[in-house]
């Protein structure tokens, strides 16, 4: 085969431990994530969404251009085809989410009957939710509660009429009620999971425009069954963030110790995992390390940052160059985002990968199974096999880089809101919402999302933060892009050199209010299911100000989307009416309708999102446009909320 050729490390990556990493890949002959991005040649009907393979009379593919047939060999046009295949990315993206949450709400559920080695750790959030549930708390146990919430929350994968108790618990009236006049509102998790793949099977759904409600149907499956329902029942379990300062960098990995790398979402094993490094440092001392040092990577990296102020080493795109460092004895990885290319990394150096869900194993890969029940055992298995391996590790391969950035992470909304209780403390919203009204916050921005090995890696995460941050715009972030801020010093005070003046006086101001020099310009508000957490901080300020969500100046941002979960995260704010940006191609182009009804303008005779809900999809690949596409967005709606 003829090699591509390949980019550049710099072309890759602007981080310089990334490209060194790289260059040491290669010079090992190690195939990672971005060479094959470079080797892979890009298929130019799949890009457009216009490939179909639902049935065996295909797979037929429509040709954009006109060219050759246009009807699949069952008749459907291209229009048909792109609408499945977009609510196709949907369900995938959304059935991960809710996964997750399931999995959580049966933890809570075992913690609480005594079966599982979990504590409440956070009593005052567990009475929070019950009583937003409407759930009767008085003279009941903490575990009885929990249960009783736990039960609720699994009530949200079973029930077969009414909506799910958590769009009931956390939706915005106003949207909810559009949801509900449209049909659309989710009834549970698992059905409409479901019947979204009963209905893109050929001979079923053929709307374009019904199939599309589809996918908004799966966007707020996502919202709550996965991101909101985790998010409570985690700080329930685990704890609700506060303010914490952690590293960043392939640097947190330490030459001195036993390194372990957790990588993932789902974050009951990476908590038992950090128990155990503790209780297991005097035999790591043993083999001759000095303790055992556990990294994140990706969202369970975020999940750990988040409570425990774990250091952070890589986000998606670079997670094989961990291993490259030839200084990790283990890669625990749980679920999501975890690529099957570890594992032939992996075998080039001493690491062993260990998978832990029976239905997420990878070939040649050790498995530890891990349960609720069991978490003990197994993080101590973990922990026990990554301290033996630690006497393989070959010094000749060992190329740790040296500097680490800091970062503030903890950002949960409750965070967010016990510091501004410090400048108002009966009406903790008002400092914010007056900041937004003077225009010293002109809108707020979800940056959220991942890397992608195609894209050169932080650089759309960062530019657009930067170019939002310089206009005054409050930037929070999740996922993969928070991992490119922080690195980039946009999550310590260092990063308020790029902001504007009137932000960076309310930053120092909220900061100094809680005895920091200053709050970070970007927010970290935590993993992908953490976008709950911006959600509930645009609910609150709708409500504060008695409008809806879509009337708020508020954007969300994914520049270097890989996953189908960032699609259906992005879906379930322009079902709130918030305009969403995507950096990468979301493979909808090949048709006309169904673009326009995504990223299309209102217009007569047409229905569009923006129309419909308030906020539409912007895909720009250019990041400066990008940003100056959504500061334009900011200011119509400050303009109709304002009368600016
Ligand atoms: O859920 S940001 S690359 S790790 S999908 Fe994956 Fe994207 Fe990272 Fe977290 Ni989210
Ligand atoms: Fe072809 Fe229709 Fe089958 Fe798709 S569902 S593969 S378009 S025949």
């Amino acid at each position: 085969m003829t090699r591509m050729k390949l980019r550049h490390v710099t072309e890759v990556s602007d981080d310089l431990q990334v490209q060194s990493l790289l260059e040491k890949a290669r010079k090992e002959s190690v195939s990672t994530a971005f060479d094959r991005a470079d080797e892979m040649m890009q298929c130019g009907f799949g890009s457009a969404g216009v490939c179909c393979r639902y049935c065996l009379e295909g797979p037929c593919r429509i040709s954009p251009n006109g060219k050759g047939p246009q009807k699949g060999v069952c008749g459907a046009d291209i229009h048909q085809i792109v609408a499945r295949s977009f609510l196709n990315h949907l369900t995938q993206g959304t059935s991960g989410h809710a996964e997750h949450g399931r999995e959580v709400a049966l933890t809570l559920l075992e913690a609480a009957e005594g079966k599982a080695p979990f504590e409440i750790k956070d009593v005052d959030k567990l009475y929070a939710v019950a009583n937003d549930l409407g759930l009767e708390t008085a003279d009941k146990t903490v575990n009885e509660i929990a249960k009783e919430v736990a039960l609720k929350a699994l009530e949200d994968f079973q029930k077969q009429t009414g909506i799910m108790n958590w769009v009931q618990m956390r939706a915005h009236k106003d949207s909810l009620k559009k949801w509900n006049d449209l049909r659309i509102t989710p009834v549970n998790a698992h059905l409409e999971i479901s019947k979204a793949v009963a209905r893109n099977a050929m001979g079923c759904d053929a709307d374009p425009l019904n199939l599309v409600l589809g996918a908004v149907t799966m966007g707020l499956v996502d919202g709550y069954a996965g991101l909101h329902l985790s998010t409570d029942l985690q700080d329930i379990l685990f704890g609700t963030p506060k303010a914490v300062k952690a590293k960043y960098s392939m640097a947190v990995l330490d030459e001195k110790k036993v390194n372990i790398a957790v990588h993932g979402h789902v974050p009951m094993l990476s908590e038992k995992v950090v128990e155990w490094s503790r209780k297991l440092k005097p035999e790591a001392e043993k083999v001759g390390a000095e303790g055992v040092n556990i990294v994140g990577v990706c969202c369970t990296g975020n999940e750990l940052l988040m409570r425990q102020g774990v250091s952070v080493a890589s986000s998606f795109s670079s997670q094989e160059l961990v291993i490259v460092s030839g200084a990790l004895e283990a890669m625990v990885v749980d679920i999501q985002c975890v690529m099957p290319g570890i594992q032939n990394v992996a075998e080039c150096y001493h690491t062993e990968i260990i998978t832990t869900l029976p239905y997420v194993k990878i070939a040649g890969a050790t498995h530890v199974e891990f349960s609720p029940e069991i978490a003990d055992k197994a993080a101590e298995e973990i922990v026990r096999k990554a301290i033996k391996n630690f006497k393989n590790r070959d010094p000749e391969k060992l190329s740790i880089p040296k500097e680490t950035v800091d970062a503030y992470a903890g950002f949960s909304t409750e965070q967010i809101l016990e510091a501004l209780s410090k400048l108002n403390a009966d009406d903790p919203l008002m400092p914010l919402i007056d900041a937004i009204k003077a225009g010293k916050i002109r809108g707020v921005a979800a940056l959220v999302g991942c890397t992608n090995p195609r894209e050169k890696q932080d650089i759309g995460n960062v530019t657009v933060a930067k170019e939002l941050l310089k206009n005054n715009v409050l930037v929070v972030a999740t996922g993969c892009a928070a991992h490119s801020l922080a690195k980039n010093k946009l999550m310590s005070p260092e990063g308020l050199v790029y902001c504007g003046d009137e932000l960076r006086e309310v930053l120092e101001a909220i900061g100094q209010a809680v005895g920091l020099p200053s709050l970070p310009p970007a927010l970290h508000m935590g993993s992908c299911v953490d976008n709950s957490r911006p959600a509930d901080l645009l609910t609150a300020l709708a409500n504060k100000l008695g409008v809806g969500i879509k009337d708020l100046p508020a954007v969300g941002s994914c520049p270097e989307t890989h996953s189908p979960k960032a699609l259906s995260i992005g879906t379930f704010f322009i079902a709130h009416g918030v305009d969403v940006h995507v950096g990468v191609n979301p493979q909808v182009s090949g048709s006309s309708v169904v673009t326009n009804i995504l990223c299309g303008d209102k217009q007569e005779g047409t229905v569009t999102a923006e129309e419909v809900f308030g906020g539409k999809l912007i895909y720009e690949t250019d990041h400066i446009v990008a940003a100056e596409k959504l500061l334009e967005r900011i200011n119509m709606k400050r303009a109709q909320l304002l009368g600016e």
